[in-house]
């Protein structure tokens, strides 16, 4: 598939259990396994209060770019797999995690499916993504991708 194909996507990491630092550390590696994907930049990991009214550790969140050929669906069930491997228990909406995977934006697409609404549409409200998209904008003018 030729690299022209391949779209923008910008993936929220976050993780409040366990070893948060290598928790992110093994999903970037995991990312960059995903077939017809690449990682393109991270952003610095930030350490943020936990969002949602329940009293839980402090999290730490990151977010990187990656380029990839896949759909989006294929896409967050990578994503998900990664999730699981990182030991993920699904408990309630908004409950700890040692390992939680969103996709911020994907390309330009914009979608309302049961399982995948794009852009996320929590990113207007989280500080920290916009931070952390911003930071990564940046890092991708100053180092375009090659061809
Ligand atoms: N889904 C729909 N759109 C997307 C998307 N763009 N990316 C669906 C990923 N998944 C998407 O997610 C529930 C369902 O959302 C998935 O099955 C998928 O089909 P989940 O990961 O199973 O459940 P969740 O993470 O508990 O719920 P949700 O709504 O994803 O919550 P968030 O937004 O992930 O919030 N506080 C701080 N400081 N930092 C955090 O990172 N995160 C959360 C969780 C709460 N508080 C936080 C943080
Ligand atoms: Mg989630």
């Amino acid at each position: 598939m030729s690299a022209d194909l391949h779209e923008r996507v910008f993936i929220a990491l976050g993780s409040n259990l366990g070893d948060r630092k290598r928790h992110l550390e093994t999903a970037i590696e995991a990312i960059g396994k995903i077939p017809l994907t690449k990682l393109v930049a991270t952003s610095t990991i930030e350490e943020t209060a936990p969002l949602g009214g329940m009293d839980q550790p402090k999290y730490l969140n990151q977010m990187i770019v990656a380029s990839t050929g896949l759909d989006p669906s294929r896409f967050l069930k990578a994503l998900q797999k990664i999730e699981e491997a990182a030991g993920r228990v699904r408990t309630e909406r908004w409950a700890p995690r040692t390992l939680d995977l969103d996709i911020v934006r994907f390309g330009t697409r914009r979608l309302n499916d049961a399982d995948l609404i794009l852009p996320h549409p929590e990113l207007p409200y989280r500080d920290f993504w916009l931070r952390e998209l911003e930071e990564l904008n940046a890092t991708l003018v100053r180092k375009p991708e090659p061809a």
